[in-house]
């Protein structure tokens, strides 16, 4: 038998406030090291989860271990996300709190897996309750459902979410699932119509592309080639990927008849991803006037105009000109080639995108409770797109590293702030932790009327003659002094690190990204112009016509820009999870190449720092592991002591010190505050719930045997 020593010596310490020297970064990543090589990939800091990706598949997740965190408490079994997940279970079934599950980590890293860990697990958690299989199985499918038309091949993860994914949970009063509800954020649109070299467009078109039968690719007029079509060219892939597309392309279906997505609709939508790939290829030509033209017989705007079923005359023309309403005047003016491609461009994102809106309205619809009233409560899971620092940064990354400053704003309100208040409140003394705050950063880019956002609005709303490089001017000459913006003037003269003269640099959280202007008032103003609207509103496709209909509606006003919807809903989302009680999943990855068994220790200490997570645990370990107000603690543990049980007549406190008493809790594992005790190390909790746990089996004991007395 190893000795408990040489096994934590071999293993590492299962929490990180186990650490001798939690001030160490170093012993930090030499424990997670030590586990990584054992694929041990979980390690808690108190209740915060950290899990690294390992790149493989590993045994954890089977029937066995979901069943042995389905009878155990949350200290008492190794780290997992299913313990996460059990833990808000309980929290919500028992102690009636609405909990949120909030999963980050930078790109690949393996937020996305966790999620949906965490759902099988709650699937599998509640399977002996009746008349939860439906729901649980749609559930589990909208997953597929989503990653196929969301998630693309990017350099820094195969299936990179390309959208970010809030999903209720919604469960009766019996804590069976009773339904879900999705929120979705600002999908990559802008990948419909080109990517990097080496990435791939979303899945769904190369899976259709090798999974469609037969009659399916001649009825939406499609060849089984992707480098048939410039929106999906650029890649070299192996047979085993085209082997995979389809093997998910069936999967996708199957997932759809789950849904209860039928024939008609399911060719509704394939007849919308073929209309991308054949706008794709659309071709403009110079006329002897200068102005763009299809050639007559262009079967791509025929098999659109088909597939779409719009007049292929008028899909011409609004491809190739545009009409304007001057006063009393409707004035039609031809496009030039650049224009039209822009017109075909910015139509091939609009349907994809609505129509990927659409499918989470149809997704919803179908999860939705069929019994309102029993539904009790709510577990939601957070899935978005990591923090993003490419060769190459543009409007997407800006959006997207925007949403993980306000996230990790959340995580210091919610965890060090609160920590550190809460102390303050109770009563406590300790020493103060001093931590980077990043509401500077969040500030920098929502403030009202001096933030990033609010010039980049102010210039899209500007009429005239305002361009990306205006909009750098202007950024620069109000931002240029601000610690965490960094224009090319300023360009680090020490790193010799040379900005273009289209860039401009933020200080992130989580590490310097240079942003390149272009595109950004265009992408921002999102526009399409309004014939192609009214011809989409037209269309005999019942999806694209609802889609586009919507939109025409609202279009007497100016459209929010997409990054003020963008902050507005992130907003409505950070209040949502304020008021649950959150847990937390920080994911590492550990190295660039995807590999197994490789531990990148310089990639892998950046995002400890970044995630805050000594921090996190210099917090944590100043402070207490555990807590309880005085009357939850009394009602769970007073069978402990003869002078509580069976109840304590007079304040709860005064009760909970007479359990400390009969405990013999030590005084540095305790402190008393004004409303809740808090216990120092996880072990005295341990003790006190193995205790509880051999008293309450006593208790059934005697009153069963008092039973078959009578
Ligand atoms: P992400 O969600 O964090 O990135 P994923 O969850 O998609 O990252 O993980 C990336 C890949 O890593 C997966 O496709 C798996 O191959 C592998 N992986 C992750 N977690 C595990 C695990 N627990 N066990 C085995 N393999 C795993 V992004 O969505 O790009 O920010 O936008
Ligand atoms: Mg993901």
């Amino acid at each position: 038998m190893e000795h408990a020593l040489q096994h934590r010596e071999r293993v590492g310490v299962q929490d990180f406030i186990l650490l001798e020297d939690y001030r160490s970064e170093a012993a930090f990543i030499d424990n997670l090291r030590k586990r990584f090589r054992e694929n041990i990939i979980y390690t808690y800091i108190g209740n915060v989860l950290i899990s690294v990706n390992p790149y493989k598949n590993l045994p954890i997740y089977t029937e066995e271990k979901i069943q042995q965190y389905y009878k155990k408490a949350f200290f008492e079994a190794p780290p997992h996300v299913f313990a996460i997940a059990d833990n808000a279970y309980r929290s919500l079934v028992y102690e009636h709190r609405e909990q949120c599950i909030l999963i980050s980590g930078e790109s690949g890293s393996g937020k996305t897996e966790a999620s949906k860990k965490i759902l099988e697990y709650i699937a599998a958690r509640t399977n002996h309750l009746q008349n939860v299989e439906t729901v649980k199985d749609k559930l589990l499918q909208s997953n597929p459902l989503l990653e196929a038309f969301g998630n693309a091949k990017t350099h820094r993860n195969d299936n990179s979410s390309r959208f970010g994914k809030y999903m209720d949970i919604q469960f009766n009063y019996e804590g069976g699932p009773e339904g879900g509800h999705i929120l979705n954020y600002l999908l990559e649109k802008s990948r419909v119509v080109s990517h990097m070299d080496g990435e791939r467009n979303f899945h769904i078109f190369y899976q259709l592309l090798a999974g469609g039968d037969a009659a399916l690719m001649s009825r939406l007029r499609l060849q089984n080639r992707p480098d048939a079509y410039k929106y999906t060219t650029d890649i070299t892939s192996p047979v085993s990927q085209k082997n995979h597309d389809a093997e998910q392309f069936r999967i996708v279906q199957e997932a759809m008849k789950v849904i209860e997505i039928g024939e008609a609709e399911q060719g509704e939508i394939f007849a919308i991803v073929a209309t991308v790939l054949h706008l794709g290829n659309i071709k403009f030509v110079k006329n002897n006037e200068g102005y763009a033209e299809i050639l007559n017989h262009d079967p791509n705007t025929e098999n659109v105009a088909e597939l779409l079923k719009v007049d292929a005359t008028k899909l011409r023309e609004v491809l190739t000109s545009r009409t304007i309403e001057a006063s009393h005047d409707v004035v039609n003016t031809p496009l030039d080639v650049e224009q039209s491609q822009y017109a075909r461009d910015a139509l091939a994102k609009a349907i994809y995108g609505k129509h990927f809106n659409w499918l989470v309205a149809r997704l919803n619809a179908s999860l939705e409770p069929k019994d309102k009233i029993a539904m009790s409560s709510v577990i939601g899971i957070l899935d978005i797109y990591g923090f993003e620092i490419f060769p190459k940064n543009s409007f997407e990354q800006f959006c997207i590293n925007f949403c993980n400053e306000k996230l990790q704003q959340l995580f210091i309100q919610l965890t060090l702030k609160s920590e550190q208040e809460e102390y303050l409140r109770e009563g406590i003394t300790w020493e103060p932790v001093e931590y980077f705050n990043n509401i500077i950063i969040c500030d920098l880019i929502e403030a009202k009327h001096k933030g990033i956002i609010a010039i980049l609005d102010d210039e899209c709303l500007r009429p005239g003659d305002a361009t990306d490089s205006s909009l750098l001017e202007r950024l620069t000459q109000h931002l240029d002094q601000h610690p965490h913006y960094k224009s090319h003037r300023k360009a680090d003269t020490r790193t010799q690190k040379i900005m273009g003269r289209d860039e401009f640099c933020l200080k992130h959280y989580a590490g310097e990204v240079t942003y390149n202007v272009n595109t950004f008032l265009e992408k921002n103003n999102d526009l399409l112009f309004r014939d192609i609207q009214t011809l989409m509103a037209s269309s005999g496709n019942s999806i694209v016509a609802n889609c586009f209909k919507e939109y025409n509606l609202l279009s007497k006003k100016r459209p929010e820009t997409a990054i003020t919807q963008f902050k507005n809903s992130l907003n409505d989302l950070i209040k949502i999870l304020s008021s649950k009680e959150p847990s937390y999943i920080r994911c590492i990855k550990p190295n660039d190449a995807k590999m197994p068994m490789q531990f990148d220790e310089k990639l892998i200490s950046h995002q400890v720092k970044y995630l805050g997570l000594m921090e996190n645990l210099r917090v944590r370990r100043a402070g207490f592991a555990y807590r309880r107000t005085y009357e939850a603690f009394l009602e769970r543990y007073k069978c402990l002591s003869a002078e509580t049980w069976p109840n304590f007549h007079g304040p709860p406190r005064d009760g909970v010190q007479k359990l400390v008493e009969a405990m013999k809790y030590e005084r540095e594992e305790y402190r008393m505050g004004n409303s809740k005790i808090f216990i120092r190390f996880p072990k005295t909790l341990f003790e006190t719930e193995d205790a509880y746990q051999v008293k309450k089996n006593d208790i059934a004991t005697i009153i069963q045997s008092r039973w078959r007395g009578y």
